[in-house]
């Protein structure tokens, strides 16, 4: 009898493809155009691993029952904005401990000075000047264990995380000349032309993020259609009235930019159909493309988490599956390290 698989096999020449997102809030529009949408986009072309990583998440403080539900639904947001959980890995971070173990060492092999350098760590410490934990300090050492221990090809994510491959690269490095060139896979980042930096709506210097205390600057994917519009109607712009592309209007970039990742045109072709109009046109339109996007990833989001038993069998199928993966590597370092095999 013929049989049907639910999982098509993974082909071994495809390359390997990795990313997460921390569940330490509800996504934003930012997250979605930075990465989700090119995970979506690249999924068929690779053997696509994507997580939640709830450790990176507890760098800074998290409310226990608020980061489980967030946990949950990061998840649902990813298969919501079109990943098929049928075809790629999914699961939680803490599930595959080996995360963790081979953070462990990756942090004996990176400097205090290169931690101390991230922008990332700059920025989270100036935010909470008291109690900064050593974590969130050694976050980019946890972050490279996600991407070597499955020998990752390339990392769809935001330009705000081009350091921090960076930085795992070196690592791959520095280690592979001492333990062998065929340790670690060096990975490459991938960074979409546009919406891989979406600004704050409230403050177009700094970088929309789920985390931002003031729920305007971000549209998060959990928005209703009117709140989205108003939270674009409340968009801070810039002096002036031409809806020009350029540095001096940080502001009036980000909505060209946003309905440029949204739509695929080009800056110029935005702003050319703008000619003569004023920023509320701008605002009004940008508003309309955001709720048509967000509008159905929100409504399959809500469906998916009425569900959590079928969220909880993706978890658990996906971490059986990545655990097998990722004890192959942590053992081949173990090995290589010195430590006494477990027998
Ligand atoms: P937090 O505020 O909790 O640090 P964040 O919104 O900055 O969260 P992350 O979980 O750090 O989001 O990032 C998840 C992914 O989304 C990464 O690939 C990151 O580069 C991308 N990303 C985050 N913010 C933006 C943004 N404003 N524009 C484009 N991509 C973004
Ligand atoms: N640091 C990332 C989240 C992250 C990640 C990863 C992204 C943790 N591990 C591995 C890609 C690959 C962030 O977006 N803040």
């Amino acid at each position: 009898m013929t049989q049907i698989h639910s999982q098509a096999p993974v082909p071994s020449e495809k390359k390997v493809m990795l990313s997460a997102v921390q569940p330490s809030n509800r996504l934003t529009l930012g997250n979605y155009l930075g990465a989700l949408k090119n995970w979506v986009q690249l999924q068929s072309q690779f053997d696509c691993l994507f997580f939640a990583v709830d450790l990176h998440a507890v760098t800074v403080r998290q409310d226990p029952k608020e980061l489980k539900e967030q946990t949950y639904r990061a998840i649902a947001t990813y298969i919501a904005a079109g990943i098929d959980p049928n075809s790629v890995t999914l699961f939680a971070q803490s599930h595959v401990p080996q995360h963790a173990e081979l953070a462990w060492i990756l942090n004996c092999f990176v400097y205090m000075g290169e931690l101390g350098r991230m922008t990332q760590f700059k920025d989270k410490s100036a935010k909470q000047d008291q109690n900064i934990s050593v974590g969130l300090f050694t976050y980019p050492a946890l972050m490279a264990a996600d991407i070597l221990l499955y020998k990752t090809h390339l990392v769809p994510v935001g330009e705000d995380q081009k350091q921090h491959l960076e930085i795992t690269r070196d690592i791959a490095h520095r280690m592979n000349q001492i333990y062998g060139s065929d340790l670690f896979t060096i990975p490459e980042v991938y960074i979409p032309p546009v919406g891989a930096r979406i600004m704050s709506l409230q403050n177009p210097l700094s970088k929309m993020s789920k985390s931002d205390p003031d729920p305007n600057s971000a549209v998060y994917l959990t928005d209703s259609d009117d709140q989205i519009r108003k939270k674009l109607k409340r968009a801070v712009t810039d002096s002036g009235s031409d809806i020009v592309y350029s540095e001096e209007k940080p502001g009036i970039r980000n909505l060209i930019d946003i309905q440029s990742a949204i739509t695929g045109r080009s800056t110029q072709q935005i702003t050319d159909a703008y000619a003569g109009k004023q920023y509320g046109h701008l605002k009004v339109e940008t508003a309309e493309l955001v709720a048509a996007t967000v509008g159905p990833i929100r409504n399959r989001t809500e469906e998916l988490l009425r569900d959590t038993s079928y969220l909880d069998s993706l978890l658990k199928k996906g971490a059986e599956k990545a655990k097998t993966r990722a004890s192959n590597t942590l053992k081949d370092v173990y090995e290589r390290i010195g430590f006494i095999p477990r027998g």
